[in-house]
């Protein structure tokens, strides 16, 4: 349907054949390892200033958008219906989001208590959401949109004071040159031939132009590693060069294996630091900072048939249960071809930023812990302070910890600030919860010791 509306024919002059771009910092073409030996130590992390923010960020919007929003099946339509890049060429020129608002946007995650976003500038089907001088299939170049949205919310970003991160596919179902194929994207109907060398300058220039068109970025999320997880990626190249021109910016990769050298932060993909119910998290824990990205129903990009969008208390006690294993949530949503956020997810992040007005202090700039994840709860702290965040309510009303290494003086509801009974033995503490602090969402105490632990 979607495809017959338009019979335009779409120029695609991808990068000229033969043509190799010259992208990275001057080890690049040459393959010697002295080379990548010689590249400054400080290039291989991001500031440590900027590592802290993260830590203390601890909410994020993740937002997936593409061409793929005119379809509403997700973003993996091109693969999983098998649609050649014939046909999924005829959807950049229907692309026209007119409604979409940069200032509205980081508006709302303002107001919704997030600290930065993450938005696709190309995901695995290949189109670019940005400016790109390596391919015309671009947002740019090949919509009658032809405005640059990453700019006009890296602008919103920059005046609103918060930070974009820019998620990037490494797997590309368009580019002839990502050869030989991995697992996906088989069915574009490219030819058996292709450059590995050629795609790589490409896929690495166009990260030098995001670190470069877009002034201060937040940092860089990979993924599609694990489409060849075999290949030479050059990450020896490409993780200095962000490094080199956007200190402050962070790298994740969602790789789901142990982070590389060059990566700043950890990320888990719908499930919280330890779990796996999405069956590739089995990955060890790192030092870095973790970051957990969730969608708020079961799609990244729009899905027009996924109603199951999950309830605001589920959403805030995962926020709780992230910040417990010291890890940031990444909130997704799939704007609508329009440019429009959904109203259903618009009204989840707000509902959230609501929760965060009131008690934001036992999650913004704490760390998970000290006491480890529990059945009934998570503890998050901050100095002295540790906020039990009681999720599941003991029967008998006493919750019972295991015993701290500092003297306890004072336990309090977070709420109201009334004392609270507490009995500390080598044994263990126990906290007499009161019935008024009952909360269906997460009802929170405060503990104050001695010194932190
Ligand atoms: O952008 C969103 C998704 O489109 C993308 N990542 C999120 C953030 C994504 N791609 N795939 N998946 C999520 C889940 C499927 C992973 C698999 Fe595999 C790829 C299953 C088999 C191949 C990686 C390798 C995980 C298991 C093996």
């Amino acid at each position: 349907m979607l495809f017959n509306l338009l019979s335009l024919a779409l120029v695609l002059a991808g990068p000229p054949a033969g043509h190799c771009h010259k992208v990275a910092i001057e080890a690049y073409s040459c393959k010697d390892t002295d080379q990548v030996k010689d590249i400054e130590p400080d290039y291989w992390k991001a500031d440590p200033q900027s590592v802290e923010w993260f830590r203390n960020a601890r909410f994020g919007m993740f937002v997936h958008w593409g061409v793929y929003s005119l379809i509403g099946h997700g973003e993996w339509v091109m693969n999983n219906e098998r649609i050649p890049i014939s046909e999924y060429e005829k959807l950049p020129p229907q692309f026209n989001p007119t409604k979409f608002n940069a200032h509205d946007w980081v508006k709302m995650v303002k107001d919704s208590g997030m600290k930065y976003i993450t938005i696709t500038s190309k995901h695995h089907d290949g189109f670019c959401m940005f400016d790109s001088k390596l391919t015309s299939y671009n947002i740019v170049k090949a919509t009658p949109f032809k405005r640059d949205p990453l700019k006009e919310l890296a602008s919103e970003c920059h005046r609103q004071g918060i930070k974009l991160f820019f998620y990037y596919s490494q797997l590309d179902w368009h580019n002839p040159d990502y050869y030989p194929r991995g697992g996906t994207g088989k069915t574009a109907g490219r030819p058996d031939a292709g450059d590995w060398e050629k795609y790589k300058d490409y896929y690495i220039g166009q990260v030098r132009e995001l670190c470069t068109n877009y002034g201060e970025i937040g940092g860089v999320w990979f993924d599609g590693w694990w489409d060849k997880p075999t290949a030479d990626w050059g990450h020896d190249v490409l993780y200095p060069m962000i490094h080199q021109l956007q200190p402050k910016a962070l790298i994740g990769n969602n790789h789901h294996v142990t982070p590389f050298k060059g990566e700043d932060f950890q990320m888990f993909e719908q499930d919280l630091p330890g779990q796996n119910t999405a069956g590739f998290n089995t990955t060890h824990q790192s030092d870095l900072p973790f970051e957990t990205c969730r969608t708020i129903n079961n799609s990244w990009g729009l899905n027009t048939a996924d109603h199951n969008h999950k309830p605001i208390p589920e959403l805030i006690r995962y926020l709780v249960q992230a910040a417990g294993r010291d890890a940031n949530l990444l909130l997704n949503t799939g704007p609508q071809q329009t440019g429009e956020i959904l109203p259903d997810h618009r009204e989840r992040y707000l509902a959230i930023g609501q929760w965060l007005l009131t008690h934001g202090k036992t999650i913004y700039g704490t760390r998970g812990g000290p006491i480890k994840p529990s059945p009934w709860g998570v503890t998050t702290s901050h100095g002295k302070q540790i906020y039990v965040h009681v999720l599941e309510w003991p029967t008998d009303g006493i919750l019972k910890l295991p015993p701290f290494p500092v003297k306890i003086h004072r336990a309090s509801a977070f709420v109201g600030g009334a004392s609270i009974p507490f009995e500390q033995t080598t044994s263990g503490v126990k906290l007499t919860l009161p019935t008024a602090s009952k909360d269906p969402v997460d009802a929170i105490f405060v503990v104050e010791t001695e010194k932190g632990f």
